[in-house]
């Protein structure tokens, strides 16, 4: 059911004070099976873009075994990112649609927004691979102000042991752990005790949940048999710069105009 004004207000308060947020389930069946369906065809290379980016999954299953910078590596259910999605038309039409520019409107008011990246973050049915606790941003990421806004949308039911999101609540407040963003350190996680505030958000397919980049978040492998394919969509305030200089700075898509914005 797509949320009301007043239900997207509380979400959005709830995400502003605890770095997390559920949507409900937004996407019906028919347009899951589409995303799914889509998803796999890219993997296996039957539906390609110039520009997409593969992340295969580490034989081990663990994040420190994974590769970088070697992209396509034929077809296989078993990567574990593909970023660029939005040049796919059906899941263009997911990341732009109206229920997530209403979201994007409470969250960056009067302002354009684009797109940092949308990927697919697969567990493949043999488990995937861990995720760190990490946050998303900082300067790896290389902006000139920090996104705040992933929308998550689980394109297949990610139970607790089942490769659900987990989140450590209100983390975000505090900012980056670290400047340059992403894997938080252990010393970091041991003073908070990461490990006893860890909550796990599973999800049924079709669930949409809100995730400030801030807040410590982190996913285990699927022990159910069974992919656990999931959208994450990273929104930004439109005047978002690039503040690469080595090569050319990177532009981002626009996906909701400010004139678009009536909520
Ligand atoms: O899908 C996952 O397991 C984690 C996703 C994530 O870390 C993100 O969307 O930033």
């Amino acid at each position: 059911m797509i949320p009301d004004d007043r239900a997207l207000d509380d979400a959005v308060a709830h995400y502003r004070e605890h770095g997390w947020a559920r949507l409900g389930k937004l996407a019906d069946d028919a347009t899951i099976a589409r995303l799914r369906a889509r998803a796999d065809a890219i993997m296996l290379g039957e539906v390609t873009y110039p520009g997409l980016f593969f992340q295969h999954d580490s034989e081990s299953g663990r994040y420190e075994d994974l590769e970088y910078g070697k992209g396509w590596k034929g077809p296989s259910l078993a990567y574990r990112k593909v970023e660029k999605l939005e040049l796919d038309p059906l899941f263009w039409d997911w990341i732009a649609s109206d229920v997530f520019r209403r979201v994007a409107a409470r969250v960056y008011p009067n302002a354009d927004v684009t797109l940092y990246r949308a990927f697919l973050m697969n567990k493949h049915a043999g488990g995937g691979s861990n995720l760190p606790w990490h946050q998303d941003g900082g300067d790896f990421w290389g902006l000139d102000r920090e996104p705040t806004l992933q929308l998550w949308t689980a394109l297949d039911d990610a139970p607790v042991g089942g490769g659900c999101v987990e989140v450590a609540p209100g983390t975000h407040a505090a900012g980056l752990a670290t400047p340059l963003g992403g894997v938080v350190p252990e010393d970091k996680l041991e003073r908070l005790d990461a490990e006893a505030l860890a909550l796990p958000l599973p999800a049924v397919a079709g669930e949409v949940l809100l995730i400030h980049n801030h807040v410590w978040h982190r996913s285990g492998r699927s022990r159910t048999g069974h992919a656990r394919r999931a959208l994450s969509v990273c929104y930004m305030d439109g005047a978002t710069t690039c503040r690469r200089r080595k090569r050319a700075p990177r532009t981002f898509v626009r996906v909701f105009a400010a004139s678009e914005r009536a909520c």
